[in-house]
């Protein structure tokens, strides 16, 4: 009699996958039309809930993967309709910059964009604020974001600074913790963990640039949760959202979507458009409107053949 057992994927190697089962991690391989699937939705990801089989006690097969609750998706810039799933049934986005040197709020604004595609609350991690000479300078430029509903935590990996506030945040929900390479994901995971002894990159000190140190995502348990450490992303510009979907990723551009003269208003140009009638009235910062522009130009440009 076949046995079958859940478990949750913890992670990805290549053509196995480590799954977390009701007592440790069983080392599982696909099976069945699972194993024909060599890309796409209907590949095992971190988060995944699965049906397993044992074959021995630390092996076993992966027969069908549970209905996903949520999914943090990639689109392919030239065909939006093919997604990649990265994680599975994430309770919530960690985007993760360094203070130091100061991050570009346009790259912020992207991967905000991506949390709110895949519909999952994101918080920010100003991380390194050991370095910055000027915290208070630092938390009014980014106060902005509190006002838009995305909660600010300043930390430092190296002092300790913050990390408890991020533990609560943390405690008890599954977190993808993703941002570019080197702004110290892995670092803040050892420091709430210790003993974890996930490996750190190298900053190349004229750049202040990380190298790409983490390869693969895992979850790791914690306090109740899991944390996912994921690698560095070196470009969050090409996730192809959708153009007629982005303003929608645009918490304080939602209350004007759907007023605008023309039902399918990109709100660039059009005439009668309710979003830059509200930037100009101040209701929209001009800043947050720019990179909804720059995104979707971006997003153009990528698809244009
Ligand atoms: N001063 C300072 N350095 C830090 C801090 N956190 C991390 N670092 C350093 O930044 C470098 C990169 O840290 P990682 O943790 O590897 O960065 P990452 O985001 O995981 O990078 P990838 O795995 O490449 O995506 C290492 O040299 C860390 O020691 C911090 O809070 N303050
Ligand atoms: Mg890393
Ligand atoms: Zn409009």
């Amino acid at each position: 009699m076949r046995i079958l057992e859940e478990g949750l994927v913890i992670r990805t190697l290549g053509a196995a996958y480590d799954v977390q089962g009701p007592d440790g991690v069983v080392r599982c391989v696909l099976r069945g039309r699972l194993r024909r699937q060599t890309e796409g939705p209907q590949r095992p990801v971190i988060g995944d809930r699965v049906q397993f089989e044992r074959v021995s006690p630390k092996e076993g097969a992966i027969i069908a993967i549970l209905p996903r609750r949520t999914a943090l998706v990639r689109r392919e810039p030239l065909d939006p309709e093919k997604a990649h799933v990265i994680a599975a049934n994430l309770d919530q986005i960690v985007a993760v910059f360094a203070a130091v040197p100061e991050p570009d709020l346009f790259q912020i604004d992207r991967y905000l964009a991506v949390a709110e595609a895949s519909g999952l609350p994101a918080l920010l991690v100003l991380n390194k604020i050991d370095l910055a000479e000027d915290l208070s300078a630092l938390r009014e430029r980014f106060a902005e974001y509190e006002e838009l509903g995305y909660p600010v935590l300043y930390t430092s990996a190296v002092t300790g600074a913050g990390l408890e506030a991020l533990r609560e945040r943390v405690r008890g929900k599954i977190s993808a913790f993703i941002g570019p390479s080197g702004v110290g994901k892995s670092s803040l995971l050892n420091a709430l963990q210790p003993g974890l002894g996930l490996r750190v990159g190298s900053i190349n000190p004229r750049t202040g640039m990380g190298r790409h140190t983490t390869t693969r995502s895992e979850l790791i348990p914690f306090e109740g949760g899991y944390l996912a450490d994921t690698p560095g992303l070196r470009d969050i510009g090409v996730w192809g959202i959708r153009p007629e979907d982005l303003a929608a990723c645009f918490p304080e551009m939602r209350p004007y979507i759907g007023r605008c003269e023309f039902s399918d208003c990109l709100h660039l140009e059009e005439p009668g458009c309710a979003v830059r009638r509200a930037v100009a009235r101040g209701e929209i910062r001009r800043r947050r409107y720019e990179s909804y522009r720059r995104i979707l130009i971006e997003q153009q440009a990528a698809r244009a053949p």
